[in-house]
């Protein structure tokens, strides 16, 4: 059961006379996974009662946010990657940590590009997290609250133990500031279902801190141009079928290549025809090149399918629409892809979707 085996004060106290502090998370860390991790390695470094060279340490791996050397400001963090290697990363460390703590996630399979180092090392992992599942044997000392919107918010309270502050409002502002990002953006600023009165509480208390709520929100919030032109294009093709249940839009190769976008800035446009009453499933369509998506082909025609669905009973389940393409996801969110033109793929689309929908209904 990934349920919690010590209290944040346990961990605490257990991390008062380490010296060498190896700080993990996620694989493609999130606004959550390095909010959590810069803020506890803020407030380690702070809490250190000695001054010989750093005591904590930060690895991400996997593509990072464009916006993580502007988070992390002077605080160092290392890229591990096939050029940056775990072996010269753990070289780099100067010697064996007295402990490694891992923040937003207990899952092997989110620390892939680690897994062998910290199996190796399992006795020395404590694990701070808010997710539902994870992998018991990770961590024997753990702290999991799946009740917390972030992992940013146990992060704070572990943090304001460290410093033995009263208050998570006490912590310095540099500290706050990151934990305030993770609570910010695990909640889509303060949007999704995950928001109650405790997230609030605890956004209150990081302001006062001194958390720069408009910087991390614009910081957070950037599109590229090439972005905010492509959605302009892609929302003048959108077509309701399904009665107005479905809600598609495209885009061509000669739109990204006229808006000067790239295959990533088609990302998470989907949600915005979700902001439609009626709508229950959207889709985006994308024509893409073989190996736009890192997949490389024969040259055929291909077409990229993300589908969104909305959170109303009874569910229409987008993973089942993208199994029968060949593809798959979540139940709310899944893509596909399929070897057609945008013509054709909308025909499939709203033919499969139309069947999801009167299953749906009929559940
Ligand atoms: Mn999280």
């Amino acid at each position: 059961m990934w349920t919690s085996t010590q209290t944040l004060a346990d961990l605490a106290q257990r991390l008062a006379p380490c010296r060498r502090i190896l700080i993990l998370t996620h694989l493609k860390p999130d606004g959550d996974a390095v909010g959590s991790t810069l803020g506890m390695a803020r407030a380690l470094e702070g809490a250190a009662r000695w001054s010989s060279g750093r005591r904590t340490h930060l690895w991400y791996y996997g593509p990072p946010p464009p916006w993580l050397a502007e988070m992390c400001g002077s605080t160092p963090f290392t890229h591990v990657s096939s050029k940056h290697p775990v072996e010269q990363a753990a070289a780099e460390l100067g010697g064996e940590p007295d402990a490694i703590v891992v923040l937003d996630t207990g899952a092997w399979s989110q620390l892939e590009p680690v897994a062998e180092y910290l199996a190796a090392r399992r006795h020395l992992v404590m694990c701070v997290d808010h997710h539902a599942q994870g992998s018991d044997d990770l961590a024997g000392a753990r702290f999991v609250d799946p009740t917390a919107a972030s992992a940013c918010q146990l992060a704070a309270e572990l943090a304001r133990l460290v410093l033995g502050k009263a208050s998570t409002s006490e912590l310095p502002r540099d500290v706050a500031e990151a934990f305030y990002l993770g609570l910010g953006t695990d909640t889509g600023w303060f949007r999704h279902s995950n928001v109650d009165p405790r997230t609030m509480r605890d956004a209150a208390s990081l302001l006062e801190a001194g958390a720069d709520h408009v910087r991390l929100c614009a910081m957070t919030e950037q599109n590229s141009l090439g972005r905010v032109r492509l959605i302009g294009k892609a929302l003048a093709t959108l077509e309701l079928h399904c009665d107005g249940r479905l809600a598609i839009m495209h885009a061509t190769r000669s739109d990204l290549l006229a808006c000067e976008a790239t295959p990533g800035d088609t990302g998470g446009i989907t949600d915005f025809s979700q902001s439609l009453p009626g709508v229950r499933v959207s889709a985006m369509l994308v024509e893409a090149l073989p190996g736009d998506f890192g997949r490389s082909g024969d040259g055929a025609t291909l077409t990229k399918i993300s589908l969104r669905s909305k959170a109303i009973e009874p569910l229409v389940d987008v993973n089942a629409v993208a199994g029968r393409l060949g593809g798959g996801g979540h139940v709310r969110a899944a893509g596909a892809r399929m070897e057609a033109d945008i013509q054709t793929t909308t025909r499939r689309v709203i033919e499969l979707v139309e069947a999801e929908l009167r299953n749906a209904a009929s559940r």
